[in-house]
């Protein structure tokens, strides 16, 4: 056993901050919650498991910062104390030869990546969903823009020798369910859909992954919704027929169609797992309907990103649809990164003008003007609107 004192040591060698051995306080009433690591101004769906939403003011950066980056968590026995002496990441299941890798192994005996990519929960934007559906009501606040380094997936698959009729890959956390009953959050991927891109994950912007943000590693499958993004990563199995667990099965699942949409109100006769992202685009400044005065100049910026695929237009319209100019896009941080555009024009009448935007992937993927609804109202991505009131 190691002392504390050793423990802190050790964390410091490999770069780790000393903060991670603090107790998370999820007992105190919920106006006087503070989440540590966690600006004081992210607002708290609900406290416990931990639902922290992004105001929108931090979308003015290109990266998210740490403390501001959204929180999901779906079990209340989220970890709070790891002790980086005895973590190890497990790889198992149908491989030739199991792994236990320390932080250390992963960072000394691998070859590291990285990479800025969008984290979104599929599920952002939901309050917006029209007609309304169950679930957490995000704003657009349920993204973040974010450096990951880690190491590569396929490379810790090859360490381990994939054998030969392994069929999915495993994912699996150190939260624990409440009550036995509860289903664990573990996710799988078939094999036949693993990428090289995916990594796991050791460092958010060049830091220790926030422990909320799912210390000490975590799944990163960069142009996918966050669902898959498995946190405090401490399993992975191979296995050799599908994977069937709840949150594969039953959750986090949307219509088996090409618009992955159905009827409001109706019921999808065959569903699949939430993969990889919709276009989307959204407008970060204004964040509301905003009053100008005559004459005086309009500047609205925001961001647009695609599952995999850069943005390379941004349409913004400011008569509500029926004419589109091009908006400037901002610095290219690579295809899973977000680019910021901008645009600006000045009012040459009184009255309302409806801000419309519309972002177009290099495969020609853009948005619906109407949502394209599912029951549990994941990926949306309904072009937004926007009024400028000229007095
Ligand atoms: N272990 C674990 N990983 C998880 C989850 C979870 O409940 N447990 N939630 C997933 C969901 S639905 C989302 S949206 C993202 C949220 O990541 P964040 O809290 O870092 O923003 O984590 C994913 N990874
Ligand atoms: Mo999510």
């Amino acid at each position: 056993m190691y002392t504390r004192r050793q423990l802190l040591k050790q964390a410091a060698a490999l770069g780790l901050s000393t903060f991670y051995f603090k107790n998370l306080n999820f007992d105190a009433v919920a106006d006087e919650i503070s989440f540590p690591e966690k600006s004081k101004d992210l607002i708290i769906l609900s406290p416990r498991p931990p639902l922290l939403e992004t105001p929108n003011k931090y979308f003015k950066k290109l990266i998210t910062p740490k403390e501001a980056l959204f929180v999901r968590w779906h079990l209340s026995g989220i970890p709070t104390y790891i002790n980086l002496d005895e973590f190890r990441l497990k790889v198992s299941g149908n491989v030739e030869n199991p792994l236990e890798l320390t932080i250390q192994d992963l960072m000394t005996k691998f070859e590291p990546v990285e990479y800025v990519a969008v984290i979104q929960c599929a599920g952002n934007g939901r309050s917006y969903v029209k007609p309304s559906v169950p679930g957490a009501q995000w704003k657009y606040g349920a993204m973040g823009n974010v450096k990951w380094t880690g190491v590569r997936l396929k490379d810790i698959l090859n360490k381990a020798g994939i054998k030969k009729g392994s069929v999915d890959v495993v994912f699996n956390g150190l939260d624990v369910p409440p009550m036995p009953s509860t289903p664990d959050v573990v996710k799988s991927i078939p094999i036949d859909e693993l990428f090289d891109d995916i990594i796991v994950a050791y460092k958010m912007n060049d830091e220790p992954i926030p422990m909320l943000n799912g210390f000490p590693l975590r799944l990163i499958v960069p142009g996918w919704y966050a669902s898959l993004w498995i946190k405090s990563l401490s399993d992975i199995t191979v296995t050799d027929k599908e994977f069937d667990g709840f949150w594969v099965k039953s959750a986090y699942r949307v219509p088996d169609n090409p618009c992955r949409c159905i009827e409001p109100g109706e019921t999808p006769e065959k569903t699949k797992p939430v993969h990889r992202m919709r276009t989307y685009s959204i407008i970060i400044d204004p964040s509301d309907t905003k009053v100008v005065k005559l004459g005086e100049k309009v500047k609205i910026m925001g961001v647009a990103f695609s599952g995999g695929y850069s943005v390379n237009q941004v349409l913004v319209s400011i008569d509500g649809g029926k004419s589109w100019s091009k908006a400037d896009l901002g610095k290219d941080l690579g295809r899973y990164s977000w680019i910021q555009w901008f645009y600006e024009f000045t009012p040459k009448r009184k009255g309302e003008y409806i801000v419309m935007v519309l972002a177009i992937n290099s495969i020609g993927e853009g948005q619906p003007l109407k949502g394209l609804w599912n029951p549990s109202g994941y990926e949306w991505n309904e072009i937004q609107k926007l009024t400028i009131k000229v007095v």
